[in-house]
């Protein structure tokens, strides 16, 4: 239906370009349902989602045991706020702990929100348990990282564009390079203040990096060392989006302080959560931190139907399968490609880098045929397409989805 000869698609874009803050660029496509690993748009055109809302619906959209127990809680009680106890938020964390093996949960809402809870513990734990002068704490972070939109956060990045303007920044954070393990030996021992070191296992946004083997195993080892924690942010990695339920399981690590997010909801409601050890938590003290919406009932409810479903559904044996089976196509296509250079991931998080410029356009004009094919993918940086369906998907739909991603590049040879 067009009015004023504008499609339903422009109409839509408009609307967000007058009435919306510009702070994003999204390829132009306008969706108004979501099944599954299905996504419309509003002419009724269907795709695969091979982005996942960045890996926020591993348990695929609209999950119809998340979605009932999200609307049977917004039925009955939606939100008390922490003034009180609600009866669903120790259920949920209960069963978050016993999950994934930590003593205590703390709920939060954003991934950002959470990035910046594990912060703030990691530093009163550093005065209180550690000893470091009051306001001298210092968290290693990693080159090239992505950990959320807040000013804290964005005070640690290096990229420009996230954080250009926004100063002054936060202090208290030093940088090394990824994957690099003399380099964070040489940082943790001529820094007799650092109390964290906050990783991604596998670097989203930077491109998929995924780092040498026994990288992870190595830098806990240091984090054991010199006594400080060490961080997972698996909010993008974690709930089995690489094969397993969390990135560090590979390496077999256990966290100081472990980060989850966007698929602890499978995409259906902001949930995020802080877990650790009573040692370490319980620096965290009435009135030391919290949130309106953080441990609500919904979210509780949300948050144990998805992780039911990530384990009901094999969710992670399926991500490490049909990603194998991704890179192992992709690479017998590389073979002969003249655009494209590499793919790398682990499980279903695994991204494409094209042998062109990071300032080209090549990437995005790619996202846009493999749109025009049925299939939406976005770029990261430049040169580099992330590609992470949803994990529920079958054998069938991933070889479907190849062969358009094969064929969509075969027209840029
Ligand atoms: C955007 C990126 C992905 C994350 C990790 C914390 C957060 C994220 C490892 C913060 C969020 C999202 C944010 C969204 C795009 C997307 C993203 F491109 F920004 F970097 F996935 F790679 N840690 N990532 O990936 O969680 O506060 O967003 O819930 O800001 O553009 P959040």
């Amino acid at each position: 239906m067009t009015i004023l000869g504008k499609s339903a698609s422009e109409q839509a874009i408009a609307l967000e370009n007058n009435y919306g803050a510009h702070n994003y660029h999204p390829l132009p496509v306008v969706l108004n349902k979501g099944e599954g690993v299905y996504v419309w748009d509003v002419e009724g055109k269907k795709y695969y989602d091979f982005l996942s809302a960045y890996s926020a619906v591993n348990q695929g959209h609209c999950h119809s045991k998340i979605i009932d127990a999200m609307t049977r809680q917004s039925k009955t009680l939606t939100l008390t706020s922490r003034a009180f106890y609600n009866d669903m938020l120790g259920k949920f964390e209960e069963y978050a702990c016993k999950y994934f093996g930590f003593d205590k949960l703390l709920p939060m809402n954003t991934g950002a929100e959470a990035v910046e809870t594990a912060l703030k513990i990691s530093r009163r734990w550093g005065y209180e348990k550690k000893r470091i002068d009051e306001n001298n704490a210092e968290i290693i972070v990693c080159e090239n990282n992505f950990h959320g939109r807040t000013t804290t956060i964005i005070s640690f990045s290096n990229d420009p564009e996230a954080r250009k303007n926004f100063g002054p920044y936060t202090k208290g954070f030093i940088k090394v390079e990824y994957d690099n393990l003399d380099a964070l030996e040489e940082t943790l021992k001529n820094n007799k203040n650092v109390v964290g070191f906050l990783v991604e296992p596998i670097q989203g946004e930077a491109g998929v990096y995924v780092p040498s083997d026994g990288y992870l195993k190595a830098a806990k080892a240091l984090c054991e060392q010199y006594n400080v924690l060490f961080i997972a942010d698996e909010i993008q990695t974690g709930i089995a989006r690489t094969g397993k339920l969390l990135a560090c399981q590979h390496e077999d690590v256990k966290p100081d302080i472990l980060i989850l997010g966007k698929a602890l909801s499978g995409g259906a409601y902001p949930v995020s959560a802080v877990l650790s050890n009573n040692e370490i938590m319980e620096v965290i003290t009435p009135g030391s931190h919290g949130s309106t919406f953080g441990g609500n009932p919904i979210a509780a409810a949300v948050g144990i139907a998805a992780l039911e479903v990530v384990e009901e559904e094999n969710l992670a044996e399926n991500a490490d399968k049909l990603g194998n089976i991704f890179r192992e196509k992709l690479n017998d296509y590389i073979e002969k490609s003249n655009i494209v250079k590499l793919v790398r991931g682990k499980g279903l998080l695994n991204a494409i880098v094209i042998n062109d410029s990071s300032e080209s356009d090549t990437a995005w004009n790619i996202c846009l045929a493999l749109r025009d094919n049925g299939l939406l993918a976005k770029p990261t940086h430049g040169n580099i397409i992330r590609f992470a369906p949803p994990l529920v998907m079958n054998e069938e739909q991933l070889e479907e989805c190849i062969s358009i991603i094969i064929k969509t590049l075969e027209s840029f040879e």
